[in-house]
């Protein structure tokens, strides 16, 4: 058992810091304000080959494991929590959905274009009425000749307005709830596609978050994923190993609280001595490092098995649930440690704690998780 990074992985986590200290950080309060996307983060995060992470160079991509995947949101959400949204939907839930899923013709079509960041993906699951329970989706198939026809409204698709491609997951026959899930790869260029609305959001404001109407979208029998009916098992396998990335997000949102908490406490000065003296901030930044380790450790953890092909259900969701609710609190307790100023827009620990709070609703609530870990560890006769 050895906890430590590997030398590649080190190299790696220092060179994407260095990036996102100098290149993502610097814009992140600025994109939070004025609602920006980050498209030129994008091409240049394209350019270093992260977008490809995962992927071998022969379709496009920078080879590496999924811890490295994990850094690399981990790092990106230190500086910039939408950012780190953005690049993680696009690599997780779209181009490691191609790569793992499609055939051959699919990945040569789909994957080098999204692995270099000249196309951008998103994950059409969730819907108005169908959010915890993903199987009751409502968005119907009908299939006509080579062709399927796509209609039914997707909500909160995270780059839902900005995407290229879009994994869609529709069902043929709604009375079959998760049987009769598809899964498609999906263009969003083209009639039928239709973004009903971009959201205003609490956090990753820098992100975009839309509703999307579809309507007879055309997608051709070669782009469907897998065969009919087995695409709610796609969605549950694909979040499996995109909520470590959610995991990784939050470490990566408490980490950069933590340092600001620090940085105020030592140069903060109250009843005669810097406020890093007193033991009750220095019991709170005990109990925010210890938080933080714990939690990437249970992150590495679920992304190592991922790598080792060994089943991970539980384990990826007990990350997810406890990064989350984890960088809830310690985003909250790094703005009390900067008292009135914390609240205020001139530090950056407000927007930490706003970023902080969707990490426990989105791919799956800490309910969902749960559930999830509840029923892999009881089985499922549970009832649950
Ligand atoms: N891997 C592989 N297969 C899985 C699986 C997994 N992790 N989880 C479930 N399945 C399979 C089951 O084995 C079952 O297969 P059979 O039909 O052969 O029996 C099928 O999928 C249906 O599973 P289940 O009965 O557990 O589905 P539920 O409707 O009870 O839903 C939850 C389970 C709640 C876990 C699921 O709906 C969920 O994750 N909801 C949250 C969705 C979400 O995260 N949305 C966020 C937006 S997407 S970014």
């Amino acid at each position: 058992m050895d906890f430590r990074l590997s030398e590649e992985q080190a190299l790696f986590q220092r060179s994407v810091r260095e990036f996102v200290d100098r290149e993502v950080a610097p814009h992140a309060a600025t994109l939070d304000a004025t609602t920006t996307f980050p498209h030129e983060t994008l091409r240049k995060l394209g350019d270093l080959g992260l977008t490809g992470l995962g992927i071998p160079p022969e379709y496009g991509g920078s080879g590496g494991d999924n811890i490295m995947v994990a850094i690399a949101i981990e790092e990106l959400a230190r500086g910039c929590a939408a950012t780190s949204t953005v690049y993680a939907v696009t690599l997780s839930l779209c181009t490691h959905v191609i790569w793992t899923f499609g055939n051959e013709d699919q990945k040569r079509r789909y994957v080098p274009a999204l692995s270099r960041a000249e196309k951008l993906g998103c994950y059409g699951l969730t819907e108005p009425e169908a959010g915890s329970d993903a199987a009751s989706l409502k968005t119907r198939a009908r299939r006509n000749g080579d062709y399927y026809f796509i209609s039914g409204t997707k909500q909160f698709i995270s780059n839902g307005d900005q995407a290229d491609t879009m994994i869609l997951f529709a069902t043929l026959d709604p009375s079959l709830r998760s049987r009769g899930i598809t899964a498609f790869i999906a263009e969003t260029r083209q009639p039928g596609y239709h973004v009903l609305k971009v959201e205003n959001k609490l956090g990753i404001r820098g992100s975009s978050t839309a509703a999307i109407a579809l309507e007879n979208l055309e997608v051709p029998l070669t782009n469907r994923l897998g065969d009919e009916g087995e695409g709610f098992k796609i969605a549950m396998q694909v979040l499996d190993w995109s909520r470590i990335g959610i995991a990784a997000q939050a470490v990566g949102i408490a980490q950069a609280a933590l340092e600001a908490a620090v940085s105020y406490a030592r140069q903060r000065h109250q009843f005669g001595r810097p406020i890093a003296e007193h033991q009750a901030i220095q019991f709170l930044i005990a109990d925010m490092r210890t938080r933080i380790e714990a939690a990437r450790l249970l992150t590495y953890w679920a992304a190592d098995l991922h790598d080792r092909g060994i089943r991970h259900t539980a384990e990826t969701s007990m990350a997810k649930l406890f990064a989350s609710e984890m960088c809830e609190w310690v985003t909250s307790k790094a703005l009390q440690i900067h008292g009135g100023y914390g609240y205020l827009k001139d530090f950056p620990v407000e927007r930490y704690y706003r970023d902080a709070r969707i990490t426990q609703i989105y791919e799956g609530t800490s309910e969902v998780q749960r559930m999830v870990i509840a029923r892999e560890t009881l089985g499922r006769r549970s009832g649950s």
